[in-house]
């Protein structure tokens, strides 16, 4: 390669967690879990690459080409989420419990949506006589329990999916929590607050793909060299900036959002006697695009509640909690303008909360906002 195109000598991935769970033994049984969660978005990462190309667009059928129940939302589920779901479900699964074995005889892809259907069911099958817990909480109208594990995995594996359509940015969340020893699996033992995260990241499909990752202990960045389809550690302890100029809200619900929300808005576009005038409006309406934005240039994301989504559109469990261990473990923070996102228990698995995330100037201003407009009420 020409001198300027040489290659950084860089970690690989597998060789940063190697040295992370040497140096904290109690994360020992986190690093094939990881290992295979990379592996499943290098996987995520192709078909996304190719979903102009082959069939994984549209509506979701079963072997019988019957569309597939709808989603808690009542959509359709698409064949991108269906296929994106099956394949993180197997790196949980199988990275606690051999799942490979059983859908690894499978083809690496399947091809289109009908062989997805036959494998998700294979695995179904395979996780219930294993030992392992897995909850696919993404849309999933029944969420099924498989069986018993040390790890619970909560994931959105392709948010904001629907980008795809104008090849815009999109990315996988997931969340990692202990299951609480001596008591049974159950949905219940989901209902954990973000303090209990002990692991959490994302992967963002864009101009590069980067799996952000945190362990508690810092956040780092590893981009996937598709060279040789290895995440090489290209960023070191990230750190969100104390400020920053970027506002990231979808403000054509700006009439629906809270009073404080409004004003510190506006105090954003004008400046005022505390806010300091912020110049940079970014949207791109993928919450893994617009936080990664945020985490690397400082600003704030936001998506309050609506009308039309009461207590907000994010998920608590498996978007709103492990961006904000992310952005919390960057020196950031993460609130839903009353209080910290980490803090709150969720009563089910599909609650959703008001999420602001960001520069720790930037989130502390709105929350100050609420905390006058709230008292003056
Ligand atoms: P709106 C994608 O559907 C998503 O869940 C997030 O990725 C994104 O931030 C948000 O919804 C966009 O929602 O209402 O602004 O289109």
């Amino acid at each position: 390669l020409p001198k300027q195109l040489k290659k950084k000598a860089l970690t690989t991935f597998p060789r940063y967690l190697e040295i992370e769970c040497w140096k904290r033994p109690e994360l020992r049984g986190l690093e094939p879990v990881l290992q295979a969660v990379a592996e499943a978005c290098k996987q995520i990462n192709r078909i996304v690459q190719r979903a102009q190309t082959d069939d994984v667009y549209g509506v979701a059928v079963d072997s019988t080409g019957k569309p597939l129940e709808e989603n808690v939302q009542g959509e359709v589920q698409q064949k991108l989420d269906v296929l994106c779901n099956t394949i993180m479900m197997q790196a949980f699964c199988g990275s606690s419990c051999n799942i490979h074995s059983v859908a690894s005889e499978e083809e690496d892809e399947p091809r289109c949506c009908a062989d997805v259907m036959v494998r998700f069911s294979q695995m179904c099958n395979a996780c219930s006589s294993w030992n392992l817990t897995c909850y696919s909480l993404h849309d999933g109208k029944n969420d099924s329990v498989f069986g018993q594990g040390e790890y619970i995995a909560v994931f959105d594996p392709i948010d904001g999916s629907k980008n795809i359509d104008a090849s815009l940015p999109v990315g996988s969340i997931f969340g990692i929590y202990r299951t609480q020893p001596g008591k049974p699996v159950n949905a219940e033992s989901f209902l954990q607050d973000g303090n209990s995260l002990v692991a959490a990241g994302y992967c963002l499909y864009s101009a590069t793909t980067i799996l952000v990752l945190t362990l508690g202990s810092g956040v780092d960045g590893f981009t996937l060299d598709p060279d040789v389809s290895r995440f090489l550690h290209t960023h070191q302890d990230i750190r969100v900036p104390s400020n920053g100029a970027i506002y990231s809200f979808n403000e054509a619900n700006y009439n629906d959002f809270d009073e404080p929300v409004q004003k510190y808005l506006s105090a954003l576009k004008h400046g005022s006697s505390s806010i300091k005038k912020r110049s940079t409006a970014r949207y791109i309406g993928s919450m893994v695009a617009d936080v990664h934005n945020v985490l690397i240039n400082g600003g704030i994301y936001g998506y309050p509640r609506t009308l039309g989504n009461k207590e907000g559109k994010l998920r608590l469990l498996y978007e709103s909690a492990p961006m904000a261990m992310i952005m919390e473990q960057a020196g950031g923070a993460g609130s839903t303008g009353s209080r910290r996102i980490l803090d709150v228990k969720p009563k089910e698995t599909h609650q959703r909360v008001p999420t602001f995330l960001g520069s720790i100037e930037n989130v502390f201003e709105l929350d100050q906002f609420y905390k006058y407009y709230s008292d003056e009420q």
